[in-house]
This record gives structure tokens, C-alpha cells and sequence, in this order.
């Protein structure tokens, strides 16, 4: 388990290079040219900048967490194969600065989805919440009223330049069905792929958040079957999976401990966090700890350690601490906290299997 750490650049995340430098075990900077468009080339002067001030601080910038896929791809409109071009050049210029795991999404119009940022649990702390009811009356006509009356109102995810076209991509996205997403996605992968081998860069794909369609939007990558399906769709190991123990863990069918079991081949890199699901289908996201919240991470990072996993590993969502002023679920102290508890375990797992002292 390799572990790295997400971190969105200057001015743009409250928390700083030296201070991940200070939480034990962290490698790498999982990072992104956040401003650049989905769908246009990352410039090398921009990714050789980031490289530079990244490796200053002794980190490595293996893993690229994301490069956003233009809608139009996902739409499948003529106009993809421009955008599929801009993909594989962006994939050469990560190749050639030594990425090798990119982590991508296929999710239609929004990433992911909450209803109240800083909801408070009860020691105090608040956290990113999910309130079922709230979403499923929201239908697109309704979403898009609000967004007109309010222009502000937004959420993490939902990208500037994406909300303002939002009931064009509604109405684009009226006849594309589940099936129709999948060739979308396929077409896509078969373009890409074979250039992500030959820059020996792994393409990995980030479960749909929450896993379930939103605002009548088909959503696709929610669950086993289906990551058996995407895993044949381009048979590579450059096809692989960002395993999300927290977006899979919305639903209680979701057995991510046995996901880890089957796929442990094809995921480059894995975000592990905690999610406390409610019976009428909310859910709330907790400290990383096992029983906290309703996925068993134990069982999860026991699973990659059976595994011998090698690939990368972040802490994901935590909670907001100590007044901590921060991007909403990206906080420098619950992420930590959530490191060494992850490091506790696979330690403890290590020490068990070489039966020594030693870890
Ligand atoms: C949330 C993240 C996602 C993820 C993208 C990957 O915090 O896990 O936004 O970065 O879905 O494309």
C-alpha cells in the first residue's frame, strides 16, 4: 500500500505541502490542473511547474486525480472524437513527467452529490451528508429553476461552466439510457486505452457517487457486476478501477471488502473512508474507524493486504475538526487521522503475517 495524498494546488487548498509532509508514510501528491477545462489538453509548461514544486517538497506525482471526460463524450456526439484526441495527448504529456495511475469519471453532468456540506454528528464535528428525499424531489426542471433564481448555488463537483449549460445537458441527456453510457464509455476506452499502455500510464475509473442515478441521469459504475463489465469492455491492464470504499458504500448491497478480493489486479489506486448509512437510504460521512460508520474498513484494507497490494492508496472525505476552515470534506486533520488508522491495521497485519516484531 503506497500512500498519497490529495491536494487541489496554491491558493486553492487550505491545507500546504510542508504539513502533508509531516503526516507519516505519505509518498505522493495526487493532484490536477483544476483549471484546466474538461476537455482541453494539459499544457506541459503547466504540468512541468506542478512537477517541479511538488518534488521540491519530496513527493512524487505519480497518481492525477482526475482528468475530467468532456460531456461530450459521454453524450456520444460527433464532436467526442476531437475531445477523445485532447484525452490521448493529455495522457502522452502525463506520460512523459512519469504519471502512471490516472483516475477518471464517467459520471453524467455531476460528480459527486450532497445536500448539506457541514452536517453535524455528534461529537461536534460536521461532515458531508446525504439526504435522499431532498435529492429525489429534485427533479432536472426543478434543479435548473433553482440554479436560475439563485446563481450562486452550487455544490463541490458541480463545475462552474457545467451548471450554466445545465438545462442544455439535461435535454442532451434525455435519450441517452444506461445502455446507450456504456458504448459511450466503451467507445472512449478503446480509443484510449492503447495510449495509456504505451505511456504506461493505468487508467482508473472512480465509482459513481452516490451509486445510484440522480436527477434522471443514468449513473453506471455503481456496483460488482458492473465493474466485471467495464473490465471487459477493454481487456488491459491498463483498464483498471480507483476503488472508492465511501461512494460504493452508499449502498448496503455493496460488498466492497469481496469487490477488493475479485478486482485486487486491476486497482491502481484506492480511496478508503467510512460512510454511516440511515435505513431511509442517507448517509453520512464519518472518521475513517471501522465502527463509526457502516463500512467495515478493517475487512477492506485486510482484503488489499491478502492482496499484497502495491498500488496507491489515499484517505478520502473526512470530517470537519477543531473549526478547521477547509474545502469541504478535503481538511488536513481527519485525512491523518484517517492515514494512521489505515496504517494501524495494515501494520498490525503485516506484524501478524511475518510473525515478527518488527512491521
Ligand atoms: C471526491 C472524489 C471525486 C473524484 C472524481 C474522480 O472527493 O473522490 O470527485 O475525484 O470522481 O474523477
Amino acid at each position: 500500500m503506497r500512500m498519497v495524498f490529495r491536494w487541489y494546488g496554491e491558493g486553492n487548498d487550505s491545507v500546504t505541502l510542508p504539513q502533508i509532509k509531516q503526516i507519516p508514510g505519505v509518498e505522493g501528491i495526487v493532484w490536477a490542473l483544476h483549471d484546466i477545462p474538461a476537455g482541453e489538453v494539459w499544457p506541459m509548461d503547466r504540468i512541468l511547474q506542478l512537477k517541479e514544486q511538488i518534488e521540491g517538497h519530496g513527493f512524487h506525482i505519480e497518481v492525477v486525480e482526475s482528468v475530467n471526460v468532456h460531456e461530450d463524450i459521454k453524450l456520444g456526439l460527433p464532436s467526442r472524437d476531437k475531445y477523445i484526441d485532447n484525452y490521448k495527448q493529455t495522457i502522452e504529456n502525463l506520460g512523459k513527467v512519469g504519471v502512471t495511475t490516472i483516475c477518471y469519471n464517467f459520471m453524467p453532468v455531476f460528480d459527486w452529490v450532497r445536500t448539506d456540506l457541514h452536517k453535524e454528528l455528534e461529537d461536534g464535528s460536521t461532515a458531508l451528508f446525504y439526504e435522499k428525499v431532498k435529492v429525489d424531489a429534485m427533479n432536472p426542471s426543478e434543479l435548473v429553476h433553482k440554479i436560475n433564481e439563485n446563481p450562486d448555488f452550487t455544490m463541490p463537483g458541480w463545475e462552474p461552466e457545467r451548471l450554466s449549460r445545465l438545462s442544455e445537458l439535461f435535454e442532451a441527456y434525455k435519450d441517452v439510457t444506461e445502455e446507450k453510457l456504456w458504448d459511450h464509455l466503451h467507445y472512449f476506452l478503446e480509443r484510449i486505452i492503447p495510449v495509456a499502455e504505451e505511456n504506461g500510464i493505468r487508467m482508473a475509473i472512480h465509482p459513481d457517487d452516490p451509486p445510484w442515478p440522480i436527477f434522471g441521469l443514468p449513473r453506471i459504475m455503481t456496483c460488482r457486476d458492473n465493474f466485471r463489465k467495464l473490465l471487459k469492455l477493454v481487456d488491459s491492464p491498463y483498464n483498471g478501477i480507483t476503488l472508492c470504499s465511501g461512494s460504493l458504500g452508499a449502498n448496503p448491497a455493496n460488498d466492497i471488502a469481496g469487490m477488493v478480493r475479485e478486482f485486487a489486479d486491476s486497482i491502481p489506486f484506492a480511496h478508503i473512508r467510512n460512510v454511516r448509512r440511515y435505513d431511509n437510504g442517507d448517509f453520512i460521512e464519518t472518521s475513517h474507524r471501522a465502527r463509526d460508520g457502516s463500512v467495515d474498513i478493517c475487512d477492506i484494507v485486510k482484503a488489499y493486504h491478502e492482496n499484497d497490494f502495491t498500488g496507491y492508496v489515499r484517505p478520502d472525505h473526512g470530517r470537519h475538526l477543531w473549526n478547521e476552515q477547509c474545502r469541504p470534506g478535503y481538511g488536513l486533520y481527519d485525512r491523518a487521522l484517517g492515514i494512521m488508522y489505515l496504517w494501524g491495521v495494515w501494520d498490525s497485519l503485516e506484524r501478524t503475517k511475518r510473525g515478527s516484531v518488527s512491521c
